[in-house]
């Protein structure tokens, strides 16, 4: 099984690149941030729950996104690989996630890790901002939030995976094709049975 890892601060590609990597390569997308935003559209309690954490643009508490990760696995006991996108956030996620994993007989095989300047991950949001109609991209004080929160919390992940050797660092800015190209490149050269 080949499990993916797509890490990066928000606005750094995650969800731009994983729709191009699942077609091409077949895993089944688990973006945690897609999860809750439908929870929210369809106004569930997680959903309810979860809108006044992401409107601030904090993280919503682990121990409701590690619930539907694991619901999410469970659901898919056909899948023969998973590109997390979005999570985990924080350790306590990732040590989680190990632990699934391990259930099934399974581990992460690689991180992607993107790099994106904070200054282009600010214009990139605000800009979808623009079109999106999410509340977390249209002030740059939350997108200020967002990536603090990043620093705070979620950077401290590759750290984690990086004792394991696991990190591989892909440059994040321009032409969305290379990006993509250099993100196959990494996953080609593994061992995908
Ligand atoms: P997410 O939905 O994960 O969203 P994101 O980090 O904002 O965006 P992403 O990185 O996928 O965006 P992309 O670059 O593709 O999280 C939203 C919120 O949900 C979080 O703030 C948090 O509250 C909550 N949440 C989610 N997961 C959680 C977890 N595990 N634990 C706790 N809370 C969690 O797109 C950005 C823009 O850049 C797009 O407009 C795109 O077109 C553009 N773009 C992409 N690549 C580009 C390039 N190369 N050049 C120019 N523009 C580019």
């Amino acid at each position: 099984m080949f499990n993916l890892i797509l890490f990066g601060p928000p606005g750094s590609g995650k969800g731009t690149q994983s729709e191009r990597l699942i077609a091409k390569y077949g895993l089944k997308h688990l973006s945690t941030g897609d999860i809750l935003r439908n929870e929210i559209a369809n106004r569930t309690p997680l959903g309810l729950a979860a809108q006044s954490y992401m409107d601030k643009g904090h993280l919503v508490p682990d121990e409701v996104v590690i619930e539907m990760i694991s619901s999410a696995l469970d659901n898919n006991p056909q899948a023969h690989g998973f590109l997390f996108d979005g999570f985990p956030r924080t350790t306590a996620q990732a040590e989680a996630l190990d632990k699934l994993l391990a259930q099934k007989g399974t581990a992460i095989s690689v991180v992607l890790a993107l790099q994106v300047e904070e200054e282009e991950l600010v214009k990139r949001l605000l800009k979808r901002g623009l079109t999106s109609g999410r509340s977390d991209d249209t002030d740059e004080p939350k997108i200020r939030t967002r990536y603090a929160e990043y620093q705070k919390k979620t950077a401290a992940v590759a750290e984690y995976y990086k004792k394991y050797d696991k990190v591989v660092d892909i440059p994040g800015e321009g032409d969305v094709d290379e990006i993509f190209q250099s993100l196959s490149r990494e996953i080609d050269q593994r061992d995908r049975a």
